[in-house]
């Protein structure tokens, strides 16, 4: 208890000057705004945002997608789930860090800006990256020690592949929402960017691929279909979901007891019809009563040990998608494997 109460004072110190406090975000609120406040040393679950939308590719938005999650949940979302009949904050102790402060290299980027366009985009994009490969794998780890789940708020799909390889060594069982693969070796000439993390995580040997569960996938090409299949990569594509969710949901149930996991949650996993802001959304997607069907099918012996939502966003005051995060986020932490 003691080595604990050390490690998380170690960490709240490292990470306090990295963050924007929640109420000066541009939400201005906490995570779920909760009637009991809980210090970081009391907490078990830990929210963090990556306010990032750097190397997206089709629609752009999700570098606010912190903010959609914050204000729904603080503003519009009870606290109280009817289904599980209970208030989430006694099943969990939240704590919510803010927004990780994304710097500029002002100089760098004046700079880059009298050359041309591009480049001055991908000197930026590289700066950034750099930048959470150094810091994104420290907070990840330092809360993991701490004995805190770590609940990354995206901000695109690429931030999740830092969480997940400070994660890695403890071996742990990926299970990944998705309409998409984002298995692709390079994308438009980036190597790291939304559609390539899983790739990575996979061809620099962090996690193998027959650990990692693709759920809802729906839109591939053929290259990096081959990829998955090559590496063992266990996929249940959107249509199996909509068919036969049962042999998920049973493969699930034999899988996960006693195993540590890791969710990895593209909000786009949902039918565009459900998610108006996300920059690629996807017909033939799942419905929210299906994707609880399968939070709820992985054993409560199960520990989770990391958690992302990315890819959500919000454009023309929309906060539907906010909204179905925050749901998909209480449905989640309020399971018994967050230990
Ligand atoms: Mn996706």
């Amino acid at each position: 208890m003691k080595k604990t109460t050390t490690a998380s004072n170690a960490a709240l110190e490292f990470l306090q000057p990295l963050f924007i406090v929640p109420e000066k975000t541009k939400a201005r609120y906490s995570f779920a705004d909760l009637p009991i406040k809980i210090s970081f040393n009391q907490s078990n679950v830990v929210v963090y945002g990556i306010p990032i939308d750097i190397t997206t590719s089709f629609g752009k938005g999700t570098a606010r997608g912190p903010e959609a999650i914050r204000l729904t949940s603080a503003r519009q979302i009870e606290t109280y789930m009817l289904d599980e009949k209970l208030e989430i904050y006694e099943k969990i102790k939240i704590y919510d860090l803010g927004d990780l402060k994304i710097p500029k290299k002002v100089e760098e980027i004046r700079e880059e800006c009298k050359k041309k366009e591009n480049r001055y985009q991908s000197s930026n994009i590289t700066y950034t990256l750099s930048f959470l490969d150094r810091t994104i794998p420290k907070i990840t780890s330092m809360l993991y020690e701490a004995k805190k789940l770590p609940v990354m708020i995206g901000g695109e799909h690429t931030a999740s592949y830092y969480q997940m390889k400070a994660l890695s060594p403890e071996k742990p069982i990926i299970i990944h929402f998705d309409a998409h693969r984002d298995m692709k070796p390079k994308y438009e000439g980036t190597r790291l960017c939304h559609t390539t993390p899983f790739y990575h995580i996979i061809n620099e040997g962090h996690i193998p691929g027959r650990n990692i569960i693709q759920i809802g996938i729906r839109q591939t090409d053929r290259q990096e279909n081959n990829i998955a299949e090559k590496n063992g990569v266990i996929t249940f594509d959107a249509w199996d979901i909509h068919h036969r969710i049962d042999n998920l949901l049973v493969y699930l149930r034999r899988i996960t007891p006693n195993k540590k996991i890791y969710i990895s949650f593209d909000i786009d996993v949902y039918d565009l019809s459900y998610v108006p802001c996300t920059g690629t959304p996807e017909p033939f997607g799942l419905n929210p009563f299906e994707v609880l069907k399968i939070i709820k099918s992985i054993d409560t012996s199960a520990e989770l040990i990391g958690l992302d939502i990315v890819e959500v966003a919000l454009r023309n005051n929309d906060y539907r998608e906010g909204t179905l995060a925050t749901q998909t986020l209480f449905r989640i932490l309020s399971q018994d494997y967050v230990k």
